[in-house]
């Protein structure tokens, strides 16, 4: 467990760590930087303070949420959402900075958000990036119970329509409220997203399999969820493997059990396993999380 209020966690492996790159969970006016931290065991973790700030963003003032970070040509790219906004009149929505290292510093590249209006009712906040087999990227995004993807460009300054001219095009499983993320594994595309109220307890994480970042998603079920013994509000997650011991992690973001303070979140990992046909088995969300995994 990274120490502080931290939610929404990506975690990757780059250059030899572990990294998470979290929301810091705080009031939204506070919220205008991430954190970054990284490990080589899972367990001892460095924090990386302030690796992007909304000093050197001229559109973001507040709500810097749920970062999703890929690298590519030298480059790390980190999309995030900010200001939360309400409706196309507002400035804000999704952004990407990027920095020569995991660590930062990140800088603003475009001078404006990639994506800033609402699209198929989706608010542009809770985007994931991530690289197809055939070495398209594409994001996943979208709040308000809305999910769409769409094809990034090769510089990542816009999008490449689809063959019917359409730019954003709506995944949303039953059940979806936020969160969205995209997991590549054996041919499959996993397909995640969190259910629920993120400021109650009942937050909780289901999953889709698809043959292609498409769909059709239909939800298989709940994967991840409060213990009434360990914490509340679990929810909001990534998922990635040791490159070592081979074992998948979730990392997550939970309440501390008799703790009701909307910011109050914690950022947790436990294991993640799959059935002999590749389905996921519900998480055992643990107390004291997991034991040490040395990258090397
Ligand atoms: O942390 C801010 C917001 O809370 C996220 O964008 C939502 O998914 C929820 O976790």
């Amino acid at each position: 467990m990274i120490p502080g209020w931290y939610a929404d966690p990506e975690a990757h492996v780059f250059e030899g760590r572990y990294w998470l790159y979290p929301t810091y969970s705080a009031r939204y006016q506070e919220q205008v930087h991430l954190d970054a931290f990284s490990s080589t065991d899972l367990v001892t973790w460095t924090k990386h303070a302030r690796i992007v700030d909304t000093a050197a963003v001229k559109w973001a003032n507040k709500a810097m949420w749920a970062p999703s970070i890929v690298q590519k040509d030298g480059w790390y790219y980190l999309f995030f959402g900010a200001n939360d906004i309400q409706n196309d009149r507002e400035q804000g929505g999704i952004g990407v900075a990027r920095s020569r290292s995991p660590e930062g510093p990140f800088t603003d590249y475009l001078g404006k958000p990639l994506i800033e209006r609402f699209h198929n009712g989706a608010q542009p906040i809770d985007q994931m990036v991530f690289r197809d087999d055939d070495g398209s990227y594409y994001i996943v995004y979208g709040g308000w119970r809305h999910c769409n993807i769409a094809k990034l460009n090769d510089d990542f300054t816009g999008f490449v329509p689809f063959p019917d001219g359409s730019t954003f095009k709506e995944i949303t499983p039953k059940g979806f409220v936020e969160g969205a993320y995209m997991l590549r594994k054996d041919g499959k595309y996993y397909f995640m997203w969190s259910e629920g109220g993120w400021t109650g307890p009942n937050y909780a994480v289901a999953y889709a399999v698809g043959d292609s970042p498409f769909g059709p998603f239909e939800r298989v079920g709940t994967i991840l969820k409060q213990d009434s013994t360990v914490a509340t509000g679990a929810g909001h997650h990534s998922v990635f493997q040791s490159p070592r011991s081979k074992k998948w992690y979730i990392a997550y973001h939970r309440r501390p059990l008799n703790d009701t303070g909307r910011d109050h979140r914690v950022v947790s990992i436990d294991e993640l396993h799959f059935d002999e046909q590749g389905m996921i088995r519900p998480v055992k969300i643990t107390f004291d999380g997991v034991v040490a995994d040395p990258i090397r």
